[in-house]
């Protein structure tokens, strides 16, 4: 394979779109949500997890990217995610749902308990290949995702940024947000370098963040 053939960051042929198109239009089904970090299923499938604040679209991305409204429960009030949440794709890898942060009206305890079950999670994973760190495109990264991202840079996971709701923006602005996120991880180390920009409600940069995972996971069609 000479240099001209291998995969650039953020970019995807159509051979790998199409094919990551299908694989997500394949069935996805819900395995289970765990409360506790002895129930998650034996680590037997490359997994890849979202994680965010609380209402930012997580469950949202989950069910844009297989294609069905209602896998992932989503929902106006925050919190709604309180386990983690395993998803199975073609029996060919697994989606998960993390609890979302920053949830205001969340007690302490509650919290504390939310925030050790990501982490011991995303330490001890051995199958897990990603984690996509979902991020507001209004808003870019606030002081309340520091903490996620330096939780992830420490788990040596490696990680990408990708923003939601960017039909709530313009073009130019959304680019914008992307530049300065970009900017904005680039000494982090565990940090891949590419933002991607998604809307779950209008489904744009679905194609190319399936085709990503497609490329991360190594799964493949046959
Ligand atoms: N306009 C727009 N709204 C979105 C998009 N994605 C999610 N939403 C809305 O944002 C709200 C929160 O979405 P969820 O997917 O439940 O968020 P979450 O991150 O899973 O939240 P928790 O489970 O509380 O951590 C819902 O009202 C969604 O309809 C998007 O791409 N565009
Ligand atoms: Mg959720």
């Amino acid at each position: 394979m000479d240099a001209s053939d291998e995969p650039k960051v953020g970019e995807y042929s159509d051979a790998e779109v199409e094919a990551a198109r299908i694989l997500f239009a394949r069935p996805a089904t819900f395995i289970m949500g765990c409360a506790k970090i002895e129930q998650l299923p034996t680590p037997d499938l490359p997994e890849i997890a979202f994680a965010g604040r609380s209402n930012v679209g997580k469950s949202s991305l989950i069910n844009g990217l297989v294609g069905m409204h209602k896998l992932a429960r989503a929902s106006n009030e925050p919190g709604r995610t309180r386990e983690v949440n395993f998803f199975d794709l073609d029996g060919r890898m697994r989606l998960v749902d993390l609890p979302g942060y920053g949830w205001a009206k969340a007690s302490k305890t509650t919290v504390k308990k939310f925030q050790d079950l990501g982490r011991d999670y995303l330490r001890g994973r051995v199958t897990l290949k990603r984690v996509y760190l979902l991020i507001d495109a209004r808003h870019g990264l606030k002081k309340v995702d520091d903490e996620a991202l330096d939780a992830l840079d420490l788990s040596a996971v490696s990680y990408q940024i990708v923003l939601t709701k960017a039909d709530k923006l313009k073009k130019g602005e959304a680019e914008k947000v992307q530049a300065a996120t970009l900017k904005a991880i680039s000494k982090r180390p565990a940090a891949y370098p590419h933002v991607a920009v998604t809307s779950s409600e209008k489904g744009f940069g679905l194609p190319e963040l399936r085709a990503e995972i497609m490329r991360t996971t190594g799964v493949v069609l046959d």
